[in-house]
């Protein structure tokens, strides 16, 4: 008698452990995570390089972080010696485009530089969900819009392998600004294999946002409005 209750026990454990197995599974598949682009005092008004309206996607964004387990920023951090800013190039403007070292390079007007005000992460973002910071620009050789590589393809900020360490198969890209920083790392999380969407409304351009939408849907981005993800379960 004894055997046959310990072996109806053993049905039932194993039935109960099958069962959240069964359940666990499709997170275990792939993870959502978020993530915000640039957020910083430069890149809203009132600083070195604003996007238009860039300080009224802050409440969205952070409305947005509460739908994901798994939220990461990036943040632009240049070295003064940038060779992105104008300042650097004697008889040179914002807007020029020269070649620096190889690549093609818009010049911008100083912005993000280490440990300025203008380089910090906006005041009225939640920064207590952002589970990782993931710096980039501070070669001053080469620029990096993407948040996961540079211009050149070849500096790593190691965005790429903490996602995939985390078990992330889908990335929603949000921030500043939409025709540069968000759009070359929707571009790049794409291309290296993550089913990739950007919050149109979660975002800003600092020129041509229709242009970039277009270029990101050409390349398979998804974009979609904000309400979409909202109050939907993201896993
Ligand atoms: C950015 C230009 C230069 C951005 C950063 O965050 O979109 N744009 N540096
Ligand atoms: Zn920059």
């Amino acid at each position: 008698m004894r055997r046959v209750w310990s072996s109806l026990l053993c049905i039932v454990v194993a039935l109960l452990a099958s069962c959240s197995e069964q359940v666990d599974a499709p997170q275990e598949a792939g993870r959502s995570a978020l993530i915000i682009v640039d957020m910083q005092n430069d890149f809203v008004p009132g600083g070195a390089l604003a996007a238009e309206g860039g300080d009224q996607i802050v409440g969205l964004i952070n409305r947005l972080q509460e739908e994901f387990n798994l939220v990461v920023a990036t943040q632009d951090w240049h070295p003064e010696n940038h060779g992105s800013f104008a300042s650097n190039h004697p008889d040179r403007n914002p807007g020029d485009v020269i070649d620096l070292h190889g690549l093609k390079q818009e010049l911008w007007p100083d912005h993000a530089v280490q440990g300025s005000t203008g380089a910090e992460f906006v005041p009225g973002l939640d920064k207590t969900r952002i589970t990782r910071v993931f710096q980039k620009g501070m070669d001053p050789e080469v620029d990096s819009y993407s948040g996961f590589f540079d211009n050149g393809q070849r500096g790593d900020t190691g965005l790429d392998a903490f996602l995939r360490e985390q078990g992330v198969t889908e990335v929603f890209v949000v921030g500043l600004a939409l025709d540069y920083c968000v759009k070359f790392t929707a571009l790049d999380a794409e291309r290296i294999g993550f089913d990739t969407t950007v919050i149109a409304d979660a975002s800003r351009p600092v020129g041509d946002g229709a242009a970039a939408i277009e270029a990101l849907q050409v390349a398979g981005v998804m974009i979609v409005p904000a309400s979409d993800v909202l109050g939907a379960a993201t896993p």
